[in-house]
């Protein structure tokens, strides 16, 4: 077996339910095989859980809750300091992992680790903090504030392609805030999970915290309904796709629950004739080519201004003939393979979809011979009439436009589903302004002269239209990892009612 795999605690045949301290059995539970996609070998194998090995996780999160709920912010703080910690020591290893798990380059991997890391540090900060308002009462002698309660046993649904880091900004922050979690991650990364699960139990075992951070893999159609449907899970936040997300959010409004949805982006940039050329390409080369074009926050669209597209387009294209394509560990790769097959088929149903709706492949366009789920980074002069470009298809293709105006761009740029992340490219003071202004992006995330991958955590992340309105990570993202409540404390001894009303027995 893989040493790394070995000296991260995996085993051959690995166990599908932790309570962040010890597994949970599943006897006779269906098996998960977890593939390596740059050589499409097998890894490891999952016992997979079932329900009934839900409800006792949930149970176990349920008493954990009660007493964690209890537990000092700050004194919950130190948990977390200490899990960033013992993820700052197995930084390169479980990066490591996420690169032959997932198929991101090594620097990518370690970067995700980093993100944990760093989400961690905030979340320390944060656990001093969890500030509520003081109010003025109309009332004479009466005081009014509001506080910020832990919620309860919240879900978390977390995609492949950051297997580790969304869950850290989750579970980082509704740590802090009181809360018990069960985390379900991708089918298509189970190790990264258990790999962190194991670096955070001697954690979790110091404090006696079973049933806080919990995991559990298993089939969406078993496990995930369950908990999205489950009346003791007050919030789900999920990662993934639009149509996972639009389930999520209608089960969970039939209950009405919570949702954080981080769900699909489409995410443009605007390059204007002023730009700084050098800047654009490797802004564009990081945020199309890396991570294979697997971030929600890809590089998906590119406007060019017509009195720099020629040029522009050349140098890209020369650019994407020297990414060198191969095993993601090795130093000089800078695009690994996709996660698995079916993301090479739709890669490929993408691009038949171009030929067919009148686009040009410029570079690229096919899948790699050999082992492994391989293919070329893309670019495609688009239309504005093609339906494929307003879809989000999670693989390295790039479609470009060239328009003769910012507005131009802006409209074609804002009318797609998806509004997750964007950017403009420009040296002009009121071209970034107008880019920023209410009738400009309509995204959660717009830059200026960065690409539109690579957010850091202390801004809040997520998107409008249908990327599902969510913010994780940073800003005041935490809110709704809890629950407000407004008090008011009288300290006379009358009882006077608001708006005047009087209500009076003579
Ligand atoms: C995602 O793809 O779900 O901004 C998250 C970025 C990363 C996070 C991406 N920090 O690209």
């Amino acid at each position: 077996m893989n040493e790394l795999l070995k000296s991260l605690g995996i085993s051959e045949v690995n166990h599908a339910a932790h309570d962040g301290a010890e597994w949970i059995e599943t006897p006779g539970g269906d098996e998960l095989v977890s593939y390596n996609p740059t050589t499409g070998e097998k890894l490891a194998t999952i016992v997979q859980a079932n329900e009934e090995t839900y409800e006792k996780l949930l149970e176990r999160a349920q008493a954990g809750f009660a007493k964690w709920r209890s537990m000092p912010a700050p004194a919950r703080g130190e948990v977390v300091r200490q899990m960033g910690n013992a993820l700052r020591e197995h930084k390169e290893a479980l990066g490591k992992l996420v690169s032959l798990e997932m198929g991101k380059i090594a620097t990518e991997g370690e970067g995700e680790v980093q993100e944990m890391i760093d989400i961690a540090d905030f979340a320390v900060g944060l656990s001093r903090q969890l500030y509520g308002l003081t109010m003025q009462s109309e009332r004479p002698g009466h005081r009014m504030y509001e506080q910020w309660h832990p919620l309860g046993v919240i879900g978390i649904v977390t995609a492949f392609n950051f297997p580790v880091a969304v869950w850290a900004w989750n579970s980082m922050l509704a740590g802090v805030c009181g809360d018990a979690m069960i985390w379900k991650p991708s089918s298509k990364t189970p190790l990264c999970a258990i790999a962190t699960q194991k670096i955070i139990e001697p954690v979790v075992k110091e404090h006696g915290i079973e049933g806080v951070f919990s995991m559990i893999i298993g089939r969406g159609s078993a496990i995930g309904e369950k908990l999205i449907s489950d009346r003791r899970v007050p919030l789900i936040s999920a990662t993934g796709s639009c149509r996972m997300g639009r389930r999520i959010g209608e089960v969970v409004a039939k209950r009405l629950a919570r949702t954080l949805l981080e769900l699909g982006g489409n995410n443009g940039i605007i390059v204007m004739d002023d730009a700084d050329p050098e800047l654009v390409l490797r802004a564009v080369l990081f945020g199309a080519v890396g991570t294979a074009g697997q971030r929600c926050t890809s590089t998906r669209r590119l406007f060019i201004h017509e009195k720099v597209h020629d040029q522009i387009v050349e140098r890209l294209v020369k650019a994407y003939g020297s990414v060198t394509i191969g095993d993601p560990l090795d130093p000089s790769t800078l695009m690994g393979p996709l996660i698995d097959d079916g993301a090479v088929k739709d890669y490929q149903d993408a691009l038949a979809q171009v030929t067919e709706e009148g686009g040009e492949i410029l570079c690229g366009g096919s899948p790699v011979e050999g082992p492994g789920s391989f293919v070329q980074p893309t670019i495609v002069k688009a239309h504005r009439d093609m339906k494929i470009v307003r879809e989000e298809t999670f693989a390295p293709i790039l479609y470009i436009f060239q328009v003769s105006s910012f507005e131009e761009a802006l409209e074609i740029h804002n009318s797609v589903d998806q509004g997750l992340s964007s950017a403009v490219f420009t040296n002009n003071l009121l071209t970034a302004e107008r880019w920023l202004s209410p009738a400009g992006s309509d995204c959660g995330i717009a830059n200026v002269n960065i690409g539109t991958s690579g957010a850091e955590i202390g801004g809040a992340f997520g998107g409008e239209k249908d990327t599902g309105g969510g913010r994780e990570a940073g800003s005041d993202s935490w809110k709704v990892y809890m629950r407000r409540q407004t008090v008011t404390i009288n300290y006379t001894d009358d009882l006077p009612l608001a708006q005047g009303v009087s209500f009076d027995i003579d």
